[in-house]
């Protein structure tokens, strides 16, 4: 998809193609679409990075809220969104033995309990060994540092989202 069609979607079409780059965030694609036209994916994916930064902490952590766990519940169910099943199931998320579901599994529990938020980490950048370590290191954080951590990742999940849907080369973390 190149930008010259993503400034002739109309508004219904641009949140349904760019409604989960961030994570069932779909009001910042709506919001996003009245910033076009869009020079390229650096200038489009700007406007989504400013949106966030602009919220007030209760949004941020809004929007980490609105991720599911990694290796979770909702991974179980089967009722992941299809992004984040693909981004799970490339760090090897859907394929970890009972043992490791576990500690995973309790990991984020302790993380939730410490910081009111899940744990936000970009799996496609990672692997089933890193996200336990990962989270076990972050667990430690003071909060300030974490959520800005967090956002991080954010960012990471939504830069790649956005390559993804407009054929970009794999990008460098933001
Ligand atoms: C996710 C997700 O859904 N995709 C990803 O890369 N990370 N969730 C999370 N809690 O980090």
């Amino acid at each position: 998809m190149d930008m010259e069609k993503v400034n002739s979607m109309d508004f219904g079409e641009f949140v349904e193609v760019f409604g989960n780059v961030v994570e069932r965030c779909p009001l910042i694609a709506a919001a996003v679409w009245s910033q076009r036209p869009f020079s390229d994916l650096d200038d489009l994916e700007k406007h989504f990075f400013a949106f966030i930064d602009a919220l007030p902490q209760e949004g941020q952590e809004g929007v980490l809220r609105c991720h599911p766990d990694l290796a979770g519940r909702e991974l179980q169910l089967g009722t992941l969104t299809a992004e984040s099943r693909r981004e799970q199931t490339a760090a090897g998320l859907t394929s970890l033995e009972a043992d490791e579901r576990r500690r995973l599994a309790e990991l984020n529990a302790r993380y939730r309990a410490r910081f009111g938020f899940p744990f936000v980490l970009a799996a496609r950048r990672s692997g089933r060994a890193a996200v336990p370590a990962e989270l076990a290191r972050r667990l430690h954080r003071p909060r300030a540092e974490e959520l800005r951590a967090a956002l991080r990742e954010v960012r990471t999940i939504c830069r790649l989202r956005l390559a993804d849907l407009l054929g970009a080369a794999d990008p460098a973390a933001p």
